[in-house]
């Protein structure tokens, strides 16, 4: 009852503090990002599945499908529970035997995904997925699973100067040709401190001062790679993407002015959905 209230309380602080920041101080900004149906085949010693894990992320995983390794027996992403850590010759030791696992930057610091809630904090690197089985014998294993893998990000979309790269921000996570990506955005953009609130769809008019001068202004927009800026607004949506790259969102202020890409505020809640094109694994179940 006690740790319930004070839960609450601290919810409700951080609540109240998250809303007066977005009040006050930048343009913020809720991203949930989803990347649906990764292929991790079963004969892959690692699957990079385009995300990039950043300190206070929120990450979930989830798998369908099953593999074999070996004899004709199924097994899903939680791999075989009724024996405890794999050891041996295992890949990764301290998980069950043919589990799925995952680690961020480092491959020293996988977890099981069926046993973990909370991924590591604080740090920074490709989300990478494999199945656990002895080392270097992965080429006779059969199936493999689909993974959807949803981040949770909150940042600011914030530039000093005429810092056109830090408009654009960190790279959200990689598009790759074939996948569908569809953009949802809600929420309010100003120019500057009480400035007026638009959607993302933005205001009438173009700038030649303008982060990406051909869209009208304080529209939510976004770019591949090194490749043309485009209008998200409200809703975008691209099946069969046709290049590489990582997904970058911004708002289309003046990046030519000094401070314009500082003085903004509202509070964007972005979707952002990549839809991976489905893969034929390279020995299928029979
Ligand atoms: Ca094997
Ligand atoms: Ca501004």
């Amino acid at each position: 009852m006690k740790i319930k209230k004070i839960l609450t309380l601290f919810v409700f602080t951080l609540v109240a503090f998250i809303s007066a920041s977005t009040d006050i101080q930048a343009q913020t900004v809720e991203a949930k990002i989803e990347v649906k149906n990764i292929s991790v085949d079963a004969t892959s010693e690692m699957v990079d599945t385009g995300i990039v894990v950043m300190p206070g992320d929120t990450v979930k995983i989830s798998a369908q499908g099953n593999t074999q390794h070996g004899a004709k027996v199924n097994w899903t992403y939680e791999g075989d529970t009724s024996k405890g850590d794999a050891n041996g010759n295992f890949a990764f030791k301290k998980a069950n035997q043919f589990a799925l696992v995952g680690w961020i930057g480092d491959r020293k610091n996988y977890f099981q995904v069926s046993k973990t809630d909370t991924y590591p904090q604080n740090i920074n690197g490709n989300l990478y997925l494999a199945i656990n089985d002895w080392s270097k014998h992965y080429d006779n294993n059969v199936g493999g699973l689909t993974v959807n893998v949803t981040v949770t990000r909150y940042y600011e979309i914030k530039a000093e100067g005429t810092d056109a790269k830090a408009a654009w921000g960190n790279g959200l996570v990689k598009v790759d040709k074939g996948d569908t990506l569809s953009v949802f955005a809600d929420g309010k953009v100003a120019y500057w401190e009480g400035g007026d609130l638009r959607d993302a769809d933005g205001k009438d008019g173009k700038m030649a001062s303008l982060l990406a001068p051909q869209i009208n202004q304080s529209a939510l927009i976004g770019k591949v790679g090194d490749g043309n800026p485009f209008k998200v607004g409200k809703a975008y949506k691209q099946e069969n993407f046709d290049q590489n790259g990582w997904l970058y969102l911004s708002v289309n202020d003046e990046i030519t002015k000094t401070g314009a890409f500082t003085n903004n505020s509202g509070n964007l809640k972005i979707n952002v959905y990549v839809n991976r094109p489905s893969k034929t694994f390279k020995n299928p179940i029979k």
